[in-house]
């Protein structure tokens, strides 16, 4: 099997990772190669160009981005490749995530990034949406998937429990 990296998991910060690894987790689960690298766009500003100019030849097929605070990350990798890029917006701690979510979600047409929800729910939802764009032209990925939608209903109990 090709272990090639067809996503690439990028964020602005080692704090960012608690957040991310949820969408990592996602992914391995799907069997999705994906690597995962901190960049950012204000520390380390040339390596975000290197990453984001080198993705799509390197054969990454899509980018998810988690970046708080003025979280610029996803925006301007999206600004350098053609590549889909879904942002996630990291819960910071001053502003809860709102400002995480405005300053990825209010794009100027004309560069898209598709933004999810903040925090642990945004990184898994990334990497699913991530899988579903692959699944278009890899049948295995579509069949991890489903199955993985089956496993989520099937662990809906029909009744609810106490938990203490
Ligand atoms: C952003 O600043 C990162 O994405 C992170 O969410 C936030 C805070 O970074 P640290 O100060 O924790 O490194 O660039």
């Amino acid at each position: 099997m090709d272990k090639t990296p067809k996503v690439g998991i990028i964020m602005g910060s080692q704090s960012d990772w608690p957040t991310m690894r949820h969408a990592a987790e996602t992914l391995e689960t799907l069997g999705v190669p994906f690597e995962a690298k901190i960049v950012s766009a204000h520390r380390t500003p040339k390596r975000l160009v290197e990453y984001a100019e080198t993705a799509q030849d390197r054969g990454l097929h899509v980018i998810i981005a988690g970046a708080g605070g003025a979280a610029h990350l996803p925006g301007m990798a999206a600004s350098m490749t053609a590549l889909p890029v879904f942002g996630v917006p990291i819960e910071s701690k001053s502003l809860k995530g709102q400002d995480s979510l405005l300053s990825i979600v209010q794009m100027p047409g004309g560069i898209p990034v598709g933004t999810l929800a903040i925090g642990k729910p945004g990184a898994i939802n990334a990497a699913l949406l991530a899988a579903s764009v692959l699944a278009l032209h890899d049948p295995a990925i579509r069949t991890a998937l489903n199955q993985w939608r089956i496993r989520q209903t099937e662990a809906v109990a029909q009744e609810p429990q106490d938990e203490d």
